[in-house]
């Protein structure tokens, strides 16, 4: 698969529509996440057109005002006449280059929007952005989901390259996927992606008069894509039955994983609770493969901590799905750490993201606590405020090696609470699987006789049950 070679720091304009039921809060706070996914793409947003409306238009998001204001920025017509340039702008010629995509123009229907013009409240940019400086923005994001052709109807009617939300996350995650199987399941979601909206170029002229029929060779690509997707999913399925088996043989160990955001700061607690070295940044979507470490310095029985992919509001369906070993992860974890980045105001949609995702594949069921992080960056007030809403919460900084081992004594707690005591009779015969009491249990007493060696252990019900059986066979 091809790596996105993206130009550097391209200069962009974000596009939101503002529909009722939206704070005017929270559509900045949606498009202040959107100018930080483009940031972490490598391109620089220096406008934003807002405008609220009722519903989105049908042809362009925008209405008929808000388009030429945004065209006047990236030097497009505004116009959707069909005599508007069907050439691809040269940044989308570059990104459908990176992305192995073929190149491809249409005539999308043009709608008319007479009948849609209504307010347009423009919000103010924010300071950052200076439009007048520099060359003219080529890319142009899109905080929806856009269909095919009004992708396509905002190229022509902007100049300027055209990506929505989803288009920005999948480009991200092919971006940092780093292991075979993160980088196949980004594959999957990619082509899924992109393959509805090269159906909607049928009919191109380009297409037809450069090969034939446009017709066959966009089943041609079809048929690729249909191949290519049966071969990924195969090779998928052949790795995560590798990881199930692995999985399951780490079943009755103690694990805890921590979910969370993107950017909350689970890679950090990650390193903190592990000392292992994943990756830490500031960026949405840093770790893209789950890691599973043990806890140091080790506990008896270990305590295995999983670190995984972050969530985001409106993340395509697709992404999620194809994240399924981070998922089953969470599913399979006795402790779910809900880390929450306490510092953003938004912290508590952010929480519902996760909460909402993981409720859907059923992970709910799992005993979890909320893990308030970047605590350092809070006054004592707001603190109180926090916990005195979230009684139960832990409040901590993962920069802080007392608050870390406050989250060490915490997780441990938890464990032993719900331990139990038992007693092993270990025959002198069996003594070669001794190893595996002192992996899943702690041993409390230790005492010989004529039948073996006798262990007073603490561990979960079923390592314990497990292990009984184990001698007793
Ligand atoms: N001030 C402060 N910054 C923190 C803290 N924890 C993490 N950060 C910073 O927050 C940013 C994101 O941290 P990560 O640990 O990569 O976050 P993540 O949840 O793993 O993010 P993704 O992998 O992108 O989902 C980094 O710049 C960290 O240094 C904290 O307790 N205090
Ligand atoms: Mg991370």
């Amino acid at each position: 698969m091809a790596i996105s070679t993206h130009p550097d720091r391209l200069r962009a304009v974000l596009v939101g529509v503002q529909l009722p039921g939206v704070s005017d809060v929270e559509h900045a706070a949606d498009l202040a996440e959107l100018r930080r996914l483009v940031h972490t793409l490598g391109y620089d947003t220096v406008a934003t057109v807002s405008q609220k409306r009722t519903r989105l238009a049908t042809g362009t998001v925008l209405g008929t005002g808000k388009l030429k204001e945004l065209a006047a920025l990236t030097g497009g017509s505004g116009v959707l006449t069909s005599g508007a340039s069907d050439r691809m702008s040269k940044a989308r010629e570059k990104w459908e280059a990176a992305a192995n995509v073929e190149a491809e123009s249409e005539d999308a229907a043009v709608e008319d929007e007479s009948d849609d013009v209504e307010q347009e409240d423009a919000l103010p940019p924010s300071s950052e952005e200076d439009v007048t400086a520099g060359p003219r923005p080529t890319v142009v994001v899109v905080d929806h989901e856009l269909s095919p052709g009004q992708l396509r109807n905002l190229e022509k009617a902007t100049g300027a390259m055209v990506l929505d939300r989803a288009g920005v996350i999948v480009d991200i995650f092919h971006r940092h996927a780093k292991s075979h199987e993160a980088r196949m399941q980004v594959e999957i979601a990619r082509l899924n992606y992109l393959a509805p909206r090269m159906r909607e170029s049928t009919g191109g002229r380009e297409r037809q008069q450069g090969r034939g029929s446009g017709d066959s060779a966009l089943e041609l690509d079809r048929r690729k894509i249909r191949d290519r997707l049966a071969e990924l999913r195969e090779g998928l399925a052949a790795i995560q039955k590798d990881q199930e088996h692995r999985r399951s043989a780490r079943r009755d160990l103690l694990r805890v994983a921590l979910v969370g955001y993107t950017n909350a700061g689970k890679s950090s607690l990650m390193r903190a609770l592990t000392g292992s070295t994943v990756l830490v940044a500031d960026q949405l979507f840093a770790t893209l493969d789950t890691t599973v470490r043990a806890m140091q310095p080790e506990t008896r029985p270990r305590i295995l901590v999983s670190d995984t992919v972050g969530f985001i509001q409106k993340l395509p369906h697709d992404l999620v799905a194809s994240f399924r070993s981070t998922l089953d992860e969470a599913l399979e974890a006795s402790l779910l750490l809900y880390v929450v980045d306490a510092s953003d105001p938004t912290w508590a949609s952010q929480l519902e993201v996760t909460r909402t995702v993981l409720r859907d594949i059923g992970a709910d069921a799992v005993p979890s606590k909320l893990v308030f992080n970047k605590a350092d960056r809070l006054d004592a007030a707001e603190k109180d405020a926090l916990l005195a809403q979230h009684p139960d919460a832990l409040m901590l900084s993962a920069h802080l090696p007392d608050d870390v081992a406050m989250l060490r004594k915490n997780i441990i707690a938890f464990f032993e609470s719900s331990m139990v005591e038992a007693d092993l009779v270990i025959p002198y015969a069996r003594q070669a699987h001794i190893r595996e009491v002192y992996e899943h249990t702690t041993v409390v007493a230790q005492a010989y006789d004529e039948s073996g060696s006798r262990l007073r252990v603490r561990g979960l019900p079923g390592a314990i049950a497990k292990l009984t059986q184990l001698f007793q066979a």
